[in-house]
């Protein structure tokens, strides 16, 4: 049995800072903003048999900012780490958000969880990354271009970290520079920190890099009702005007 973990560990990024870098992007609605994640990588792993999914954690604290309204998911690996064909790229085995934060691994699946995921093709828009050779099967995980949560199971670390066809499960391979938009069931503001993990199968030094989209607070703008009001009273003086004249 080839375990995915076959390759050296590479650290996943260089900063382990939880920092938010924020920045306003011009290609999305001026009433957006997308917030880079920054990873720290939890003690131990977790998963299925064989059990080796890193997980990582960044804490998304925007109070100045309006809603977490998606989460994108992006592989970042440049074809470094993990294994070639139907697992090209990082593989996902989880994501969770919650208000509790753990630093061990083990600990990831039993702290509760929102329920802000929908995690079908609906809420969950994957973009698969280049699949090396060999091109078939497609990318684990996925079905018709899109994820299949039936063996993802991105609601739980479970993955089992294996590229023997009879016992993988689990997980989703996002290809080279595959992305994942989770656009989540609600807005959720941010009164309080919110800790969010996403699980890597293998340990073997993939990594991806997340972003959260924030709308912003609404610019100020008339009352759609008040506009009203404001046209009706210009034609009732335009009305009141010619009669006047007529009657002359
Ligand atoms: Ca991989
Ligand atoms: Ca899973
Ligand atoms: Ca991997």
């Amino acid at each position: 049995m080839k375990e995915l973990s076959s390759f050296p560990s590479v650290k996943f990024l260089t900063s382990s800072i939880a920092t938010l870098a924020i920045s306003l992007s011009s290609s999305q609605s001026a009433t957006a903003a997308t917030i880079a994640l920054g990873f720290t990588k939890l003690t131990g792993v977790t998963g299925g048999s064989p059990a080796t999914t890193a997980v990582f954690r960044a804490e998304i604290s925007t109070s100045n900012f309006g809603d977490v309204t998606s989460i994108v998911i992006k592989d970042n690996s440049n074809r470094t780490g993990g294994s070639a064909g139907n697992v090209s790229g990082f593989d996902l085995d989880a994501i969770k958000l919650s208000y509790v934060a753990v630093n061990s691994a083990a600990d990831v699946n039993a702290i509760s969880a929102l329920d802000l995921f929908d995690f079908s093709p609906t809420g969950t828009i994957f973009t698969p990354g280049t699949q090396r050779p060999p091109t078939a099967p497609e990318l684990f995980g996925t079905t018709g271009g899109n994820i299949n949560n039936a063996v993802a199971t991105l609601g739980s670390f479970d993955a089992n970290s294996t590229t023997n066809p009879r016992t993988m499960f689990g997980f989703v391979s996002l290809g080279d520079s595959g992305q994942v938009i989770f656009n989540l069931k609600r807005p959720i503001s941010l009164e309080n920190p919110l800790y969010f993990y996403i699980g890597e199968v293998g340990d073997n030094g993939e990594v991806a890099t997340g972003e959260v989209i924030v709308s912003q607070p609404p610019s100020p703008v008339p009352e759609p009702s008040s506009l009203a009001a404001f046209s009706l009273a210009g034609i009732y003086l335009a009305v009141r005007y010619r009669r006047k004249n007529k009657s002359k």
